[in-house]
């Protein structure tokens, strides 16, 4: 066969990935279990480029040159694994098969230590950037071996976005090193849309009903402000909530699919790594109190909420979100990153961390200004945090009073902050020498003799609570 990259599953991503291939001069063999999907991408867009499209897995694969290369991007989980072995019945030693949907990363392994026994190269490659991205150029996150990027790695930087001429894209490392910081990836983006979305709105009183509610920061209007809450919580606009929660549930919906994995979905990443990562999980979390309806529709008529809520100064309190959102968003990156190090330790994987910082500054959704910050700190010298990078540890400080009167002004008025509050907690309690850790440590040899340890000399010890108090080496 002739062509250079075969892409099954011609879905919104697979088909726009095909066709970016093509836009770069690349032939592309084309497979989708409905067929109907394939003759459509063909009659609609065959002009664009060269597709070779076929009907069969054998075709399709004869249709390609080798080492072949093929790209699945079906939905994540049993499609994937039903996919995958069937395209690999048809490659050879040395082809390479990757899978470019939203695997978790412990499946990437497993699927990589099969097929490395049949001699096939898997790649596990987080693409992000959505439907748009895959057209125009997504940030692409590939793991896996060597070889296999060697032979892979020019036609995904090929089609990559660019910025300042390079290619957003990278070899992440083995295995699932690359499903893995995607996964990271789209934790960092849930905590800043979650920070964006429920940013603190403040509203002239009585004239808020039915007005859209604006992404990004909280919109003005004059008049006796005071806040409200995401336009769903407040009363008296029935049909709007219920017009609004079909709305919402679509989005859902649209996301669930488009987001094979969640970032704390499963027990294995955060938790078993240790890293504290309550900024991320916070966001996650909220979103599935947001799902919740059964609970948030017993509660919403019954839990009451404080009195006042009059905001006095409605200009500060826009500046201060602005603080609360920029050192939120600062945080949940430090987590990240301090996760991914976590990761690539344990599992050796020596991920380069200012080489993912930049792979991301295009295409993706998280593109922040930020990055740049964390490639150059991580390119010089690899921060243990990036909370106490110089120059962002100064921002931070000048950032928290607004961000501590965001709290405390959302704490006030009953209106749910919780990526901001997580964060603020988060750089709250990294930043103390002693933490309420140690009185925890107390309770537990007070309830259940599990002994403690004390900061002025070593070993361990245990009080006897409920006898004379007195104090024993365990
Ligand atoms: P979907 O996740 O909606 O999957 C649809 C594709 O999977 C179709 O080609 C469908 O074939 C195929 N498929 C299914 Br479903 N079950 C199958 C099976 N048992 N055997 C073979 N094929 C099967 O597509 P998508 O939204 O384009 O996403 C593709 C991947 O990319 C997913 O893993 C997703 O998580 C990831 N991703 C999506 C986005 C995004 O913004 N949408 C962003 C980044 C990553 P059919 O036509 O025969 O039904």
């Amino acid at each position: 066969g002739t062509a250079d990259i075969g892409v099954v599953g011609l879905a919104v991503m697979g088909a726009n990935l095909a066709r970016n291939l093509a836009h770069h001069g690349h032939e592309v063999a084309l497979f989708n279990r409905t067929q109907a999907r394939t003759d459509r991408l063909v009659e609609e867009h065959g002009h664009e480029g060269r597709f070779v499209p076929s009907s069969d897995l054998a075709g399709f694969a004869a249709s390609l040159s080798r080492p072949r290369k093929v790209i699945v991007m079906v939905k994540a989980g049993e499609a994937t694994d039903l996919t995958l072995e069937a395209v690999a019945e048809h490659l050879d030693e040395g082809d390479v098969l990757v899978d470019g949907g939203n695997a978790h990363y412990l499946d990437t392994q497993r699927r990589e230590r099969s097929y490395k026994r049949k001699g096939v190269h898997f790649v596990g490659a987080g693409i992000s950037g959505g439907e748009e991205g895959a057209l125009n150029g997504p940030s692409i996150m590939p793991g896996g071996s060597a070889e296999a990027y060697a032979v892979l790695g020019p036609l995904l930087e090929d089609i990559s976005a660019k910025v300042e001429g390079e290619p957003c894209c990278t070899h992440i490392g083995p295995d699932g090193a690359g499903h893995f910081v995607k996964m990271v990836h789209n934790g960092i983006e849930y905590a800043d849309m979650q920070a964006h979305r429920r940013g603190l709105r403040p509203a002239a009183h009585g004239r808020a009903a039915g007005r859209p509610h604006r992404r990004g920061l909280p919109r003005l209007e004059r008049g006796r402000p005071r806040l409200v809450p995401h336009r769903d919580h407040r009363p008296g606009a029935a049909a709007g909530r219920r017009r609004h929660r079909a709305a919402a549930g679509r989005r859902d919906r649209r996301r669930r699919r488009a987001e094979g994995h969640r970032p704390l979905d499963r027990a294995g990443s955060p938790s078993s790594l240790g890293v504290p990562v309550n900024a991320i999980a916070e966001a996650v979390f909220a979103r599935s109190t947001s799902g919740h309806t059964t609970v948030r529709e017993a509660a919403r008529g019954v839990l009451r909420g404080p009195g006042g809520g009059q905001v006095d100064d409605v200009d500060r309190l826009v500046d201060d979100v602005r603080q609360a959102l920029w050192a939120s968003k600062v945080v949940a990156y430090a987590q990240g990153l301090d996760h991914i190090r976590a990761a690539s330790d344990a599992n050796g994987w020596g991920v380069d961390v200012a080489e993912v910082a930049r792979i991301w500054r295009g295409g993706c959704i998280i593109r922040a200004r930020l990055l740049e910050r964390i490639r150059r700190a991580w390119a010089e010298h690899g921060p243990a945090t990036l909370l106490a990078v110089p120059d962002v540890a100064d921002d931070l400080a000048r950032a928290q009073d607004g961000w501590r009167r965001t709290v405390a002004t959302a704490v006030g008025t009953g209106v749910p902050v919780p990526a901001f509050a997580a964060s603020l907690a988060y750089y709250d309690t990294v930043r103390r020498d002693r933490l309420p850790a140690a009185l925890v440590q107390g309770l537990r040899d007070f309830f259940g003799a599990h002994t403690y340890e004390r900061t002025d000399r070593p070993g361990s010890f245990h009080t006897d609570w409920s006898g004379d108090r007195t104090e024993h080496p365990a």
